[in-house]
């Protein structure tokens, strides 16, 4: 092998935010890993956890070839080393022998996260999916943007189009339920979120955070409110009932294409300040004084995030947000919230996205694109009957660990007559397969951000090489299911789909897309390759209405199920609660539940730990580093409590994606680090009830001193 040093530009792909970085090889060995400061989207920030991409790469514990799950001499389940042929046709049967004796639905496909930030595994799930059409998909959609995705839908006509805060050209953000600085941002591809953060503030513009924590943003914010958890809906209807009632709205450039006001009127005519004050626990003249300030700004920006979609009312919310930002014209503006034109153009590309076309078998939760709410996979597992899932596809997903009432998904796992996993390491989920497919490492495959340039807050693309060759005899995640995909075709006498790597359908892409072949740009693979920090294609524009794809290119405010669920929101907002209020949190160096089996991830104090305030402490004899036992209707966990004045009276707060250390498990470092999972306590009925995304915020806990 070449010894040379080798410089490599590359994304780090790791998070939403996409930074660029230049990577120093020696021979197969990485030697360091910068930001680049070229690229025209990150400028150069990267944050602690592109080591990450080295320690991926490297970790001994990451399968490089197949395993089968066996038998052990102790009488428990090991996994063993297997050949790609055997391991594609054992996968490959386990799922046809399920379609021939039980029917397509009895097979549930689970997608997670990482999907979404590897283009091989968004252009090639097809070639095993098309042959596999259950109603059992289900994916990490479920237990966090889905809302969005509805609202982008009703409003704008495509699940894809997302408002993206302009974060660089504002006066005044109002920012519900996110942390950028701990998770660079959501929904929002903005690298460098501190930053662009500091010289908002600097150059005069407010930033106000609402969130039951003081996080890690609110500490860089001009003003942050404690808010109940889950009851963000009625501060959002009283700013709209403000902003009629004080006669403050003003739809500018909007108003031709705009529905639904006077309905819209109508409907929060009883949403006053005081009510609001009532349930949110903020004071009812801040609830005016930021409705007036916002509408009083030049540019606004309206942004909501996990806090206020993973919660009972995380469509209402998303809807209230951009019905605020549409008010005040601050829809498609500068300095507002606008629409991206990303090169390869998905809201062309992609299919709009549906709802409720049809429903889950146990307990009737809706569909939206096909699938169905995570939150019923376990019943789905153990409820027999026709349509009773009997194999499972996971791809890049640990539901165990990331989705509610996980626990109980983890005993029904164990139900499965088989279940293949497409995943490089043997963790809480994988464990149950059958099989275990493991893809190439990330630098051993090359890259493009199919899904982040649609949510960027600047127009750019950008390719990447891989910058280590494929490994003999590997595959990468598009090669497996292509592979999976031909298998299965020619059991069930179906035409396989052709083989086509996935840089040549980006490359299509780029030259059918808005910079391409009719465009001064002419992008392509090619001409991306001789720029490989990256292509600036300008910040983004106002395109509206042309840029709308509802009927008629108008925007319809006043949504009926929207309204049908106000009923909802007052009755739950009036039951009573008992204990205590669980909500999440986020560090820096995490990521879900995959990154904590690198030592220089999860070095430093114990981070699995149940945040409390002081008050609660106080009142409760609570100590830092004492232990409690936290119970909901799902289950109980055990955890270390850290008092801290940052946390709002009546909340307690824990990270999720720990809980490792479970039997057959190969992660050294993770299980030395194992925590608590959160979701062993979160429920798989506690939901936004509107679409059935998981309320993982808000669930009502009652805590006990061990
Ligand atoms: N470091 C790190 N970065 C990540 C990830 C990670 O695990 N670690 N995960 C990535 C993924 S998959 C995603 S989706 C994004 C998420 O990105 P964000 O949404 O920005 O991240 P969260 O930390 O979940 O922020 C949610 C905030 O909502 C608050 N909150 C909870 N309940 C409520 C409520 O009822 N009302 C309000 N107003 N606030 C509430 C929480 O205190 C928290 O601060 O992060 C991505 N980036
Ligand atoms: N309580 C609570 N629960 C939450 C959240 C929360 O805020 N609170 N956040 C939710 C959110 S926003 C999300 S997105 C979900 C995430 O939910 P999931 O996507 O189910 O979980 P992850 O922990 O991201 O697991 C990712 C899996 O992908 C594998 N993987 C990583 N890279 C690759 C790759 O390139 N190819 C393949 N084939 N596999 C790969 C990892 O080994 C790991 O098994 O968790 C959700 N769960
Ligand atoms: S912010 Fe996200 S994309 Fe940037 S270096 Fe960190 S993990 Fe990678
Ligand atoms: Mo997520």
């Amino acid at each position: 092998m070449n010894q040379e040093r080798q410089t490599h530009y590359r994304a780090c792909h790791l998070c939403e935010a996409i930074c660029g970085v230049v990577i120093e090889t020696e021979g197969p060995d990485v030697v360091s890993i910068k930001g680049d400061s070229d690229d025209p989207l990150s400028r150069g920030h990267i944050c602690p956890k592109a080591v990450a991409l080295q320690d991926i790469h490297s970790d001994p514990d990451r399968l490089r070839k197949p395993v089968k799950r066996v038998r052990g001499a102790d009488g428990g389940y090991e996994h063993q080393p297997i050949e790609w042929d055997e391991a594609l046709d054992l996968a490959a049967m386990g799922l046809v022998e399920t379609i021939k004796n039980h029917g397509v639905d009895a097979v549930g496909i689970y997608m997670g996260n990482p999907t979404v930030h590897n283009y091989g595994m968004m252009t090639h799930q097809s070639a095993l999916f098309k042959h596999i059409r259950t109603r059992n998909r289900y994916s990490a959609t479920s237990v966090d943007q889905l809302p969005h995705h509805l609202i982008s839908l009703w409003l704008f006509g495509h699940k894809l189009m997302f408002p993206i805060p302009d974060i660089d050209r504002t006066d005044y953000f109002l920012m519900i339920g996110a942390n950028p600085v701990a998770s660079n941002g959501s929904i929002w591809t903005v690298p460098d979120v501190r930053k662009r953060i500091k010289s908002l503030t600097e150059r005069g513009g407010k930033l106000v955070v609402i969130d039951p924590r003081r996080t890690e943003t609110a500490e860089l914010a001009t003003a942050h409110h404690a808010v109940k958890p889950g009851t963000d809906a009625a501060l959002l209807l009283a700013m709209i009932h403000l902003l009629f009632r004080d006669n403050l709205v003003q739809l500018g450039h909007l108003t031709d294409f705009v529905d639904g006001l006077s309905d819209i009127q109508q409907a929060v005519v009883h949403y006053t300040p005081e009510w609001a004050a009532s349930h949110t626990g903020m004071a009812e003249e801040d609830i005016v004084q930021l409705t007036h300030d916002f509408a009083a700004a030049d540019k606004a920006i309206c942004y909501g995030r996990m806090g206020v979609s993973t919660q009972r009312f995380g469509t209402l919310c998303q809807w209230a947000i951009q019905v605020v930002n549409v008010l005040t014209g601050n829809l498609d503006r500068e300095g507002g919230s606008l629409f991206t034109l990303p090169a390869v153009d998905q809201v062309v590309g992609a299919s709009p996205g549906g709802f409720g076309r049809h429903t889950s078998r146990v307990r009737q939760l809706p569909e939206f694109d096909r699938e169905l709410p995570v939150a019923c996979l376990a019943e789905e597992i153990r409820t027999p009957g026709e349509g009773q899932i009997r194999a499972l596809f996971t791809g890049a997903g640990n539901p165990v660990l990331s989705t509610p009432a996980g626990d109980d998904l983890d005993g029904a796992l164990e139900g499965l007559d088989f279940m293949v996993s497409l995943d490089p390491w043997i963790n809480e989920t994988t464990r149950h397969a059958d099989v275990i497919l493991p893809p190439t490492s990330p630098l051993e495959h090359d890259h493009y951000d199919l899904a982040f340039h649609v949510n960027a807050m600047r127009n750019t693309a950008r390719f990447s090489e891989a910058v280590f060759d494929k490994p003999e005899g590997a595959l990468h995640d598009w090669e497996i299911f292509q592979g999976l995909g031909e298998r299965v075709a020619d059991a069930l006498d179906l035409e396989a789909r052709k083989a086509v790597p996935p840089h040549v359908i980006i490359d299509r892409g780029l030259k059918a897309g808005p910079y391409g072949d009719n465009s001064e740009h002419k992008l392509s693979i090619e001409a991306l390759r001789a720029t490989p920090s990256g292509v600036d294609l300008g910040p983004l524009k106002p395109q509206l209405p042309e840029r709308l794809k509802t009927p008629e290119q108008r925007i319809n405010l006043a949504l009926s199920a929207i309204f049908d669920d106000l009923g909802r929101l007052e009755q739950q907002l009036n039951e009573a609660s008992q204990g205590y209020r669980l909500i999440g949190r986020r560090h820096v160096r995490d990521c879900n539940s995959w990154m904590h089996n690198f030592t220089r991830l999860v070095k430093g104090p114990q981070r699995c730990t149940l945040q409390v305030s002081p008050d609660d402490a106080a009142r409760e004899g609570w100590l830092t580093g004492s232990r409690v036992s936290v119970s909901s209707r799902a289950g109980s966990i055990e955890v270390e409590l850290e008092i801290t004045d940052t946390m709002m009276s009546g909340v307690v707060s824990l990270p999720h994606g720990y809980g490792h250390g479970r039997p057959g498990t190969l992660s050294g470092v993770a299980n030395a680090h194992a925590g608590v999972s959160c979701n062993a306590i979160t429920e798989a009925t506690y939901l936004d009830e509107l679409t059935g995304n998981a309320a993982l915020n808000g669930v009502g806990v009652v805590i006990a001193s061990l």
